[in-house]
């Protein structure tokens, strides 16, 4: 297979970065440069004898750093932006900008800016969110039924390991892969051994994250096969785009909720002669995230909850977004009862934040599955494939052990019960930056 071209900047910033840097051509065209010239990566196809020619002769002339990735998707980033400038997301400027956007405003940022550079911030989350874009590329064209779960969760982790130079707990996996189908509105992902195949008729959510230094880009679309569900998943784009267009700083959670809610159950779809509502999953939302923190909590303290239905009484009237914060907006519509229930074999798993510093329980197996769950994963999600891929055998006791006493928490299946449910789901994350809205995973696609 040929190797694919890079997005241009252009392409992947809606509105023109304005301050920041472009990466302007990746070429470098240094005579000395003696860097790897090869576009497919090792487990890349290979070459007719031809093309390697030809190929070997053009590099040799240039000594270019490759600008394209290859397919399956394996060059590392660093590799394909030498000058480490990643893509500006899409910027979208602040409903009321200059009304509420105060000095004070600047104080805080300033007080921020002395925990952690935002230069360094916002391209550690850009290399993530360019990861996730040419990842999900892939995806989007090479995911068709007859696929198994396993082969599917594969294609995206390999390539997302790969792209993200995956090191340690410096940059990697954010989470495990979402794969879920029909009435599965979220969490499920295959467990060592599931046979399950991709139908045609299926409606998959691909959910999936990357992280470089712990700021985790989560985005999620839906694939379909059939014209069938069109509708729905034209809903759930068009909800979450509301909830990005309504987000901002001072605005009040609630708020994203309702404007959600409103294009969500705008639409119908037409099933078989059948029409049904569109729901906005009410006991679903989006959240804030926090470094190596997908849910945005800080020790106990918990993260904010991004609504997807008009929620009134509690605190919910009361928070807002705030500068400097990230979230994920994600909406879920369903043509069923629109709430989950938790069901079916849990895959997902994390540290539970509120987890004592040290194993007071009194099974040894446990003792040291916490121990490796802490070296490997730390207090990003794990999966029961990633505790096989860090070499761990025979833990099932052991974990059910850890969740059962408290020091991991586990994430079951999210089901919507009514029979012949279907629900699909799009996510983005963005950053509340000072002057503008960043929406670090947009790309052409979604
Ligand atoms: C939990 C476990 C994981 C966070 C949302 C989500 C996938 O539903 C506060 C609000 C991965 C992610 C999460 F393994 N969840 N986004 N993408 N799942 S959540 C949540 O548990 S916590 C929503
Ligand atoms: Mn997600
Ligand atoms: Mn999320």
């Amino acid at each position: 297979m040929a190797p694919v071209a890079v997005p241009s900047v252009e392409e992947l910033s809606i509105s023109e970065p304005k301050k920041e840097k472009k990466v302007e051509d990746v070429e470098v065209d240094d005579e000395d440069n003696d860097d790897d010239d090869e576009v497919d990566g090792e487990d890349g196809p290979s070459n007719g004898d031809a093309k390697k020619k030809k190929k070997k002769k053009k590099s040799k002339k240039k000594k270019s750093a490759p600008a394209t990735q290859s397919e399956p998707p394996r060059v590392g980033l660093s590799k394909i932006f030498k000058n480490g400038v990643y893509p500006v997301g899409e910027e979208v400027e602040y409903p009321d900008d200059n009304a509420y956007r105060t000095s004070s405003a600047e104080m805080r940022e300033k007080e921020r800016l002395a925990q952690e550079d935002p230069s360094t911030m916002y391209s550690n989350i850009r290399r993530a969110g360019e990861v996730h874009r040419q990842v999900r590329a892939y995806a989007r064209k090479t995911i068709k039924p007859g696929m198994t779960m396993t082969e599917i969760a594969n294609l995206i982790e390999d390539g997302t390991r790969a792209l993200v130079e995956e090191n340690g707990f410096d940059s990697g996996i954010g989470f495990p892969t979402g794969l879920s189908v029909n009435e599965i509105a979220a969490h499920y992902t295959p467990n060592p051994g599931d046979k399950q195949v991709l139908q045609k008729k299926d409606v998959m959510k691909v959910d999936f994250g990357v992280h470089v230094n712990g700021r985790i880009v989560d985005s999620a679309f839906t694939m379909n096969f059939e014209p069938t569900w069109d509708r729905l998943l034209d809903a759930v784009k068009d909800a979450t785009n509301a909830g990005i267009r309504e987000a901002g700083i001072d605005v009040r959670l609630c708020d994203v909720g309702e404007a959600v809610q409103e294009v969500m159950e705008s639409y119908e779809v037409e099933v078989d002669g059948k029409t049904y509502p569109v729901k906005s999953i009410s006991n679903l939302n989006g959240h804030s995230i926090t470094p190596y923190t997908i849910h945005g909590g800080i020790g106990d303290k918990p993260g904010k909850s991004v609504p997807i239905v008009k929620q009134h009484g509690a605190d919910k009237d009361t928070q807002r977004m705030e500068e400097g914060e990230y979230f994920a907006i994600e909406t879920f519509g369903s043509t069923g009862r629109g709430r989950v229930i938790e069901e079916g074999a849990c895959s997902h798993y994390a540290l539970a934040g509120s987890a004592p510093e040290k194993y007071t329980g009194h099974h040894q197996s446990a003792k040291s599955l916490l121990a490796s769950v802490k070296r490997n994963f730390g207090t990003l999600p794990f999966c029961r494939r990633y505790l096989d891929h860090a070499g761990e055998k025979n833990y099932l006791l052991a974990l059910n052990t850890l969740v059962k006493e408290g020091f991991v928490m586990d994430y079951p299946p999210l089901v919507d019960p009514q029979p012949g449910a279907m629900t699909a789901q799009f996510e983005h994350t963005i950053l509340l930056r000072p002057t503008c809205k960043e929406v670090v995973s947009r790309g052409d696609d979604y």
